[in-house]
């Protein structure tokens, strides 16, 4: 309860954070983009975990005005790195709670927040988990493609830890899908779980899907993934989330 009131001053006090983990092209290992993942710099519990403080935020509904944050400081970030050197401009891809992607009124909030921070849609990638997808309802899906139509990637995170139906994959406008980490972990040793990743990457293929995978820690992880045809990487092997000045330095050097 009174992590619940310190979340509410967190906002106007600015104690909030976004970290940002890189995503790399298993082809040519160059990062194609970020993830922005928030922090709570609490003045006397030190920094919080978003898994102790976004339960929190959706419980209260300040979700909504978080997520706004979150969305607005990670597209004013991507717009800086592309002013400094737009040769490759990178994408960045942001967590929508179901509680955000419930209210009607996402696909608005997305478009002003684009044009607040004049942050081009084709760089935004949203992230949402299957439980946002599970439900075949029209309304769902009436809300995905008023986001499509922004112009924005769509992205399920978490992939294949929910009840997907094969149906919603096909009937929804959704661009990627990120391999659950749990997936990647005993990759290469002798379980199913190699098997599942690589039909989740044929899954994707099928379907005109890009995948991703979350959570390479390990050389031979990054490696089994190349070799199913994964076409992006993400994890502790290449980068944990970090702050934007340690991010910015992981970019290629400004001409
Ligand atoms: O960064 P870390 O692994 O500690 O994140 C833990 C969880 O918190 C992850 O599931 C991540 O998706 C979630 N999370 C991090 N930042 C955000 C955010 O800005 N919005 C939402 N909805 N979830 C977030
Ligand atoms: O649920 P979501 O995929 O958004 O969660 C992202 C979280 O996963 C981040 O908080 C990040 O800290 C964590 N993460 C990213 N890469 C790795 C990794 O290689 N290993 C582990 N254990 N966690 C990771
Ligand atoms: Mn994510
Ligand atoms: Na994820």
């Amino acid at each position: 309860l009174e992590l619940e009131a310190d979340l509410r001053l967190a906002l106007e006090r600015d104690e909030l954070r976004v970290h940002y983990q890189p995503t790399i092209d298993m082809t040519d290992s160059s990062i194609v983009g970020f993830e922005a993942l928030v922090r709570w710099q609490h003045p006397t519990r030190g920094m919080i975990s978003p898994l102790d403080f976004i339960p929190i935020a959706e419980a209260t509904g300040l979700i909504v005005p978080l997520g706004r944050w979150v969305l607005t400081e990670a597209c004013r970030q991507a717009v800086e790195w592309a002013e400094r050197d737009n040769r490759r401009p990178i994408k960045m891809a942001v967590n929508v709670s179901v509680r955000q992607f419930d209210r009607s009124d996402l696909a608005t909030v997305v478009r002003e927040v684009l044009t607040e921070t004049g942050m081009p849609a084709d760089r935004l990638c949203l992230e949402m988990t299957e439980s946002v997808l599970m439900t075949d309802t029209e309304e769902n899906l009436a809300q995905l493609v008023r986001l499509k139509a922004l112009g924005v990637t769509l992205a399920i995170d978490d992939f294949g830890t929910g009840y997907s139906s094969l149906a919603y994959l096909r009937r929804f406008p959704v661009d990627m899908l990120k391999i659950d980490r749990s997936f990647i972990e005993r990759l290469g040793e002798q379980t199913d779980d190699t098997a599942l990743a690589s039909t989740i990457v044929q899954l994707g293929q099928s379907l005109g899907m890009t995948t991703v995978a979350e959570g390479i820690e390990e050389y031979g992880q990054l490696a089994a993934l190349r070799e199913m045809g994964c076409t992006f990487a993400q994890g502790f092997y290449f980068s944990r989330p970090v702050a934007a000045g340690e991010a910015g330095r992981l970019l290629p050097l400004p001409l």
